[in-house]
């Protein structure tokens, strides 16, 4: 069967591992490890295992956040994962995260370790630890977890659904993109309509909310995502952009925003951050230009 053919649904699902698709090599239908191999750990209580893909680069972007206000203990290591390698795979990623996928954080600042994973539980879990980028009580905080359950539940419907069809199938479905873009213009117009009279989600003040929902909206409105500005008329949505011009002047989003970046421009990409000081010495210019 070519992949345009109409297609009927056996009784039971097999795997077509040459499915033709981008992440074809790394999609199965099972969990755990494939292989044995035990993650790096450097000297910061907190360790990373991640890229900078929208997910990735929350918690980056919260780290750096937390180090600009001068939380020591927010200092970390950020190991890269090469999820395209099958990095994520590897039995001590695993261990960390038994969904295999980045982001995942260990925290090793107390007796026990605690590892942390998927990007909006390691946003809550630092917010609470430092007390930081999350409204204490009442009304506005009811609104950052709202909006940072929102952001959670609403991106696979960007990434999984809009991103992937339009960009990443081997084949162009007209259903599935129409589909897919309305919800994304849908979800554009929610955030839209929230930031007409909020400065950010859930309020006042700058969140974990903002985190979470700037890597993935804002990128879209920003035209890093899916190379999809023009076809969803991104900029028509005025305080999405405006709020999302506002988080990039941010120095700790600039800087969130390199770490694990392994695409676009060399001096915009810092593989590995180990301390403070690699942004200005190791990004990959700096390194080429070395030898
Ligand atoms: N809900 C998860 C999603 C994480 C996720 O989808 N990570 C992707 C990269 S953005 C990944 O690691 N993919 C590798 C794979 O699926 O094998 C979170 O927010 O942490």
């Amino acid at each position: 069967m070519t992949k345009n053919e109409e297609y009927t649904p056996p009784k039971v699902w097999t795997w077509d591992q040459e499915n033709g698709g981008r992440f074809a090599s790394i999609n199965r239908p099972i969990a755990g490890p494939t292989h044995d191999k035990e993650l790096p750990v450097g000297k910061h209580p907190l360790q990373l295992y991640s890229l900078a893909t929208p997910n990735g680069q929350k918690v980056t972007i919260m780290l750096e956040e937390l180090l600009a206000l001068g939380h020591e203990g927010a200092e970390y290591d950020a190991w890269l994962i090469r999820i395209g390698d099958g990095d994520q795979f590897g039995s001590g990623f695993v261990d960390v995260n038994p969904n295999s996928k980045i982001p995942a954080l260990m925290d090793r600042s107390g007796p026990k370790l605690i590892r942390v994973f998927e990007s909006g539980s390691i946003l809550f879990y630092l917010a609470e630890k430092f007390g930081e980028f999350l409204p204490q009580a009442g009304q506005d905080r009811a609104e950052c977890m709202s909006w940072l359950f929102w952001q959670m539940g609403s991106a696979p419907y960007l990434g999984g659904g809009f991103g992937h069809f339009y960009t990443y199938a081997p084949i162009k479905i007209a259903y599935a993109i129409d589909r897919f873009a309305m919800e994304a213009k849908r979800q554009l117009d929610v955030l839209d309509r929230r930031l007409a009279d909020n400065a950010y989600l859930a309020g006042e003040h700058y969140t974990i909310a903002d985190i979470a929902v700037f890597t993935w909206y804002g990128g879209l409105a920003k035209g890093w995502l899916y190379d999809a500005a023009e076809f969803l008329s991104v900029k028509d949505y005025k305080n999405v952009q405006r709020w999302a011009d506002s988080i990039l002047q941010r120095p700790a989003v600039k800087r969130g925003r390199m770490v694990n970046r392994v695409n676009g421009d060399p001096a915009q990409q810092l593989h590995e951050r180990h301390d403070a000081s690699d942004f200005d010495t190791k990004t990959e210019d700096k390194l080429a230009a070395k030898g």
